[in-house]
């Protein structure tokens, strides 16, 4: 398919509640929107890039940047047939993830219209319906904290994850498996904790974690393995595995149990993939996580979650979790068993609303 038009639109969108972890507060959320159009279609992708640079380096100015005058440059008149056909075009900027993969979710989106499958069938996946969990984030106190669990758990969530840092970790993991000794429980630190913390990390182990995820350094392999090796609880990784290479590392280090999958982390859906299958033919645990994605990039999160090996609830809460109003035209729910259903038209199989995204724009581009 010859690419005719490729759009970028920067929006802002205003969270319901606050979201605070290890790194700061949030309650306004920047994101990249793209549109890529051949053969009357469009397909569409999102880069979850934050206005700061305390997840990833990358922020909404950078992938912007690296879009508008490298990547469209590349993709701009190209003739693709397979999403693979992107590889060489983007491999000549390195890094910058983010940016690569809501282009690069845009054009899987259009492909599989152009087959006229969804997407998840697209790619192998196989469920029609997967578990979810909701991602909560630091609250003001143990209370609050309580009452946010106990009304995602009657909504029907498979799995609660809490965030953590220094000062609020195991107070509030005891006081949960206190109060929901059966709901599946998890933790994530963002980063927040170095080895010399592992006796405070140690002190979650009786209480049955389902994983901690991420409680190291962001770019750390070595002191993961030394950690994973000291505690019984599984040590997920996130921020540390932004590529298949880290993934194959982390892997034989023994960094890591789990593997949390973000497309948007790990710069698209073919590099999403590679990892699902290397982390299958390892015996890892995987699932999908999120970036409190608008609607476009939460039916991508959904489709790549119907991959046979997503063994666990993936990050991916309803519509009403964090929007007041989305920029498609369906609202995401959870059903009471706690899963949520996959999208089965063609490509994402939902659609983006026009004039939503024109109101939520903070600036928009477009390339033909
Ligand atoms: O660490 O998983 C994370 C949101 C933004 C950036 C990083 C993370 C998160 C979440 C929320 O935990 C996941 C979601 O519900 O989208
Ligand atoms: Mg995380």
């Amino acid at each position: 398919m010859q690419i005719d038009k490729i759009e970028q639109v920067h929006i802002r969108m205003q969270l319901k509640h606050p979201f605070e972890t290890s790194f700061g507060v949030q309650q306004a959320i920047d994101k990249i929107i793209l549109a890529v159009h051949a053969g009357g279609l469009t397909g569409w992708g999102e880069s979850p890039v934050s206005a700061a640079p305390g997840y990833s380096y990358e922020t909404v100015e950078t992938a912007w940047h690296i879009q508008h005058d490298f990547l469209i440059p590349a993709l701009r008149g190209a003739d693709i047939d397979q999403p693979g056909d992107l590889g060489p075009l983007f491999g000549r900027v390195r890094g910058h993830a983010m940016a690569k993969a809501g282009l690069e979710a845009a054009v899987w989106d259009l492909l599989a219209k152009a087959r006229d499958v969804s997407l998840h069938r697209l790619l192998g996946g196989t469920r029609a319906q997967v578990p979810v969990g909701v991602s909560i984030g630091v609250q003001k106190d143990l209370d609050a904290l309580r009452e946010r669990v106990e009304s995602f758990v009657e909504a029907g969530y498979r799995r609660v994850k809490v965030k953590i840092k220094p000062g609020w970790d195991v107070a509030p993991v005891e006081a949960l498996r206190a109060d929901f000794p059966e709901t599946a429980i998890m933790a994530d630190a963002n980063s927040a904790y170095t080895l010399d913390d592992a006796m405070t990390i140690k002190r979650l182990d009786p209480f049955d974690l389902l994983m901690i995820e991420q409680p190291l350094a962001h770019d750390d392999l070595l002191d993961h393995a030394a950690l994973q090796r000291d505690i019984a609880t599984p040590i997920c990784l996130d921020e540390s595995i932004h590529s298949v290479a880290r993934a194959r590392e982390a892997i034989a280090l023994g960094s890591c149990r789990v593997i949390n999958i973000k497309p948007a982390r790990v710069g698209g859906w073919a590099n999403a993939k590679m990892i699902h299958d290397l982390g299958v033919a390892h015996g890892l645990d995987l699932w999908v996580g999120g970036m409190l994605e608008s609607g476009v990039g939460r039916a991508h999160n959904l489709a790549l979650a119907a991959l046979p090996g997503m063994s666990l609830p993936g990050d991916i809460s309803g519509t009403d979790r964090y929007w007041h109003q989305d920029i498609i035209d369906h609202v995401f729910a959870v059903n009471p068993d706690g899963t949520m259903d996959v999208p089965d038209g063609p490509g994402i199989g939902v659609q983006v609303d026009r004039a939503r995204l024109a109101a939520l724009a903070v600036r928009s581009s477009e390339t033909t």
